[in-house]
């Protein structure tokens, strides 16, 4: 299986010689907001992903935002009933969970808003780099509107449900050092996020498949299982990857004391 970039429009796909693609939201001129076929574009990308040799993915947006969130043109335009709305939401949660769930290492590279659905879709990646101008906000209060794709879940596990409901109820704005303690951000870089995140996603793409399809899909398909089951599956899960036949190399490497070892940062 390969994916044709030529057939994407809203997103710009770009892949490096280590198989690390890079997924561009390409609607600056709307902030990258989230319109029906961008939605289908990452649903069609993140579908085929794990089956065409990705190695990892870095997400970003053109221009100076990350993302905008839900289309609010788009949406106002097509005065939508609530059926139709619902399945809207369905299809982010399509393209939401194919990223989450799909067992290939998205690393998100942020930067200006990253707002309502642009958060939702940047707490679907699996890391998350900010830069300087990167903020996080739930603007859906203040709309009369309610979060569809998925905040109600992923924004509450990394910030937790007080802050998640404060944000939609007063607007609140998070940036900063500030964003990275509360759990919004793992990496806060004063440069470009995006190095950073493509530095992160070289390194996660030198790892087996096979692991990352673990760490990138088993440990969220987890949290949702109670502790006895997630404790099972885990089990099943190492019997089969720490088991495969190219760890042995790296297990070799280990024993004959010529693979790296796990030593703290320099000073
Ligand atoms: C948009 C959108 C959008 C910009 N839908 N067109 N999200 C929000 O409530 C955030 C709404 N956007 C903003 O607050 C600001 O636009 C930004 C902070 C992101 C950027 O500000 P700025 O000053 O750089 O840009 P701008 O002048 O506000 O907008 C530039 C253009 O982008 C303009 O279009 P133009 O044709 O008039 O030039 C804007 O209309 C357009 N634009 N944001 C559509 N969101 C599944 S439920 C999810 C629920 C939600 O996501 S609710 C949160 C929605």
């Amino acid at each position: 299986m390969t994916i044709d970039p030529a057939r994407f429009t809203n997103l710009k796909l770009d892949e490096d010689p280590s198989g690390v693609w890079t997924v561009t939201l390409n609607r600056p001129a709307k902030r990258n907001a989230l319109d029906i076929d961008t939605i289908e574009e990452l649903i069609a990308f993140f579908a085929d992903a794990p089956r065409a040799g990705v190695k990892a993915v870095v997400l970003a947006g053109a221009g100076d935002h990350f993302c905008a969130g839900l289309d609010l043109i788009e949406h106002h335009d097509a005065d939508r009933s609530p059926a139709d709305f619902m399945h809207v939401c369905l299809r982010w949660h399509e393209a939401f969970n194919k990223m989450e769930y799909g067992g290939v290492p998205v690393i998100a590279a942020l930067k200006g808003a990253v707002v309502g659905g642009g958060l939702e879709l940047a707490s679907a990646a699996h890391v998350r780099v900010m830069d300087a101008t990167t903020y996080f906000a739930l603007p859906e209060g203040q709309r009369g509107l309610f979060t569809g794709g998925g905040a109600t879940i992923r924004v509450t596990d990394l910030v937790g449900k007080a802050r998640m409901i404060d944000m939609m109820l007063t607007g609140r704005v998070y940036q900063g050092q500030e964003a990275v303690d509360i759990g919004m951000a793992q990496y806060r870089v004063e440069g470009s996020s995006m190095d950073l995140a493509m530095e992160l996603a070289r390194k996660a793409a030198a790892n087996l498949p096979l692991t990352n399809f673990a760490i990138c899909s088993a440990v969220s398909h987890m949290q949702n299982m109670s502790a006895l089951d997630a404790a099972y599956a885990e089990a099943v899960v190492a019997g089969v990857v720490n088991t495969q036949p190219d760890a042995r190399a790296r297990l070799a490497a280990f024993a004959d004391k010529s693979a790296a070892r796990v030593r703290p940062n320099a000073e």
